[in-house]
C-alpha cells in the first residue's frame, strides 16, 4: 500500500526545473572533487521528524496529516515501517536514523518493551534486504519518560542507571543486527537543574562509567560502528553536561574515553551553545573527531532548538568547506535532524523539506569545492601565517626558543607592523562564489 500517492521517485532536474517535488542542485550521480555528490553527502533522513512528531507543540496539539496515523499500537508502528521504506525510496536517500521509542511503542514491562523492538527490528530488516536504504545510527531516547526525569545515566537513582544501561545494551544489539555505521549518545537529560541539589562529580563520574560499558559491550557481541557523542548546551536540562565539542572532547580526555568517540554536530546545537555550526566543525576535525552532522538549521530571532530544514547557504558552503577539508566524514553523514513547520502538516511537505535540504547541501558542496580547488581561504591564510615560517616564528613552532630568546628578539624589533584580516573582502569572495555556482 502506498502512504505518499501522488508523489512519484525524485528526479534530479536541474536548476531551471519548476517542478517542486524534483531535486534543483542534488544530482546523486554528479561528480564533485572525484567522487559522486551521493558518496560525499551521505544523506539520511530522522525518523522521529518524518514519521513519528505529529507537530505537538507546546500550546497547541498535534496538526500534521499523516496517512497511517488511522492505525495505533503496533499496527502504527508497522505502518511507519511501510510509509518509511516507500519514502526513502522515492526521496533515493541513503540512510536513516531512529530512537528505540521512534519505531516501537513502549511496552508496560522492559521485556514487553522489548518484545515490540524485536518484532519492528525484524521487519525492518527484512525491508533493508531489498531497499538500498542503510541505518546511519541508531540512539536510546532517554529523555521522553518519567523515569528520566532526573537523568538517565546521570540520574540520582541508581535504578534508573540499571534501566538505562539495559536500553543501551539493547540498542547495540540492534545497532548489530541491522548494521548501523554509528551509534549515537544525546544526553537530552543528562546535565542539572541547579547544584543546590546536584553532586556533579558523581553524576560525571557515572557517565563515564556508562560510556565505558557501552565501550566494553560493543567489543564482546562485536559491533564495530562508530560511537558518537551529540553535544548541546541546554534543553530540555538548563545546563547539559556536553554542552559543545570542547567540553565534550574535555570529559573524553579525562575519562580515557577519547579513542572510542568521535562527535555528531548539529547546527542548531552549535548555534545554541553561541557557536557557529562551522566553528564546532572546525573544533571536532582539528581533533580528529569528526565523526557526522545533524543537519539542520536554528532561528536566531528564537532561543530554542527549532530544528528546521538547513536553506541557508552560507552555512551550509561553511559546513562544506569543512567536511571536505576533514577527507568527508567516513561512516557519518548529514542526517537531518529537521522538521517542517507546524503550519507544513500535509505528507507532501516532507518532501518538500528533504528536497529543500538536500538542495542546500549540494550548492554548499558545490561552493566549498572550488574555494578549495581555487586556495580562495587557504592561500589568504597561508599567507596571514607566513611568519611562522621563516626566521624567529619558525624557531617558535619548531620549539627552539624559549622567554630569554624571545626577549631579546622582541627588544630589537618592538616597532610591529601588522596587515588587514580584510574580513568583508573574504565574504564578499564567499558571496561571489555562491553565486558563480547559482549561476552556472
Ligand atoms: C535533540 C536531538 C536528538 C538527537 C538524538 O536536540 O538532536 O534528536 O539527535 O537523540
Ligand atoms: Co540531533
Amino acid at each position: 500500500m502506498a502512504y505518499f500517492e501522488n508523489v512519484e521517485k525524485i528526479q534530479f532536474e536541474g536548476p531551471k526545473s519548476t517542478n517542486p517535488l524534483a531535486f534543483k542542485y542534488y544530482n546523486p550521480d554528479e561528480v564533485v572533487g572525484g567522487k559522486t555528490m551521493e558518496e560525499i553527502l551521505r544523506f539520511s533522513v530522522a525518523y522521529w521528524h518524518t514519521f513519528t512528531m505529529d507537530g505537538t507543540d507546546p500550546f497547541g496539539q498535534g496538526t500534521m496529516i499523516r496517512p497511517w496515523d488511522r492505525f495505533s499500537g503496533m499496527d502504527l508502528a508497522k505502518a511507519r515501517v511501510e510509509a518509511a521504506f516507500e519514502f526513502f525510496e522515492k526521496l533515493n536517500v541513503p540512510f536513516f536514523c531512529f530512537h528505540d521509542v521512534d519505531i516501537a511503542p513502549e511496552g508496560s514491562t522492559l521485556r514487553e518493551t522489548y518484545k515490540n523492538l524485536d518484532e519492528i527490528v525484524a521487519m525492518i530488516k527484512d525491508y533493508m534486504k531489498t531497499s538500498k536504504t542503510k541505518l546511519l545510527w541508531n540512539t536510546a531516547n532517554m529523555f521522553s519518560h518519567p523515569r528520566f526525569v532526573h537523568g538517565a545515566a546521570t540520574a540520582v537513582n541508581a535504578d534508573v542507571f540499571a534501566y538505562a544501561a539495559a536500553k543501551v545494551k539493547k540498542g547495540l544489539e540492534i545497532a548489530k543486527e541491522l548494521n548501523a555505521e554509528n551509534y549515537v549518545f544525546w544526553g537530552g537529560r543528562e546535565g542539572y537543574e541547579t547544584l543546590l541539589n546536584t553532586d556533579m562529580k558523581l553524576e560525571l563520574d557515572n557517565l563515564a562509567r556508562f560510556f565505558h560499558m557501552a565501550v566494553d559491550y560493543a567489543k564482546e557481541i562485536g559491533f564495530t560502528g562508530q560511537f558518537l557523542i551529540e553535544p548541546k548546551p541546554k534543553e530540555p536540562t538548563k545546563h547539559q553536561y556536553d554542552f559543545d565539542v570542547a567540553t565534550g572532547l574535555a570529559f573524553l580526555q579525562k575519562y580515557d574515553l577519547q579513542d572510542y568517540f568521535k562527535f555528531n554536530i548539529e547546527a542548531n546545537h552549535a548555534t545554541l551553545a553561541g557557536h557557529t555550526f562551522e566553528h564546532e566543525l572546525r573544533v571536532a576535525r582539528i581533533n580528529g573527531m569528526l565523526g557526522s552532522v545533524d543537519a539542520n538549521q536554528g532561528d536566531p530571532l528564537l532561543g530554542w532548538d527549532t530544528d528546521e530544514f538547513p536553506t541557508d547557504l552560507y552555512s551550509t558552503t561553511l559546513a562544506m568547506y569543512e567536511i571536505l577539508q576533514n577527507g568527508g566524514l567516513g561512516r557519518g553523514g548529514l542526517n537531518f535532524d529537521a522538521k517542517v513547520r507546524r503550519g507544513s502538516f500535509e505528507p507532501e511537505d516532507l518532501f518538500y523539506g528533504h528536497i529543500a535540504g538536500m538542495d542546500s547541501f549540494a550548492i554548499g558542496l558545490k561552493v566549498a569545492q572550488k574555494l578549495i580547488d581555487d586556495k580562495v581561504l587557504d592561500q589568504f591564510i597561508a599567507e596571514r601565517y607566513e611568519s611562522y615560517t621563516y626566521g624567529i616564528g619558525k624557531e617558535i613552532v619548531e620549539g627552539k626558543t624559549d622567554f630569554h630568546k624571545l626577549e631579546a628578539y622582541a627588544l630589537e624589533n618592538d616597532q610591529i607592523k601588522n596587515v588587514s584580516g580584510r574580513t568583508e573582502l573574504l565574504k564578499a569572495k564567499i558571496n561571489q562564489y555562491i553565486l558563480t555556482v547559482l549561476a552556472e
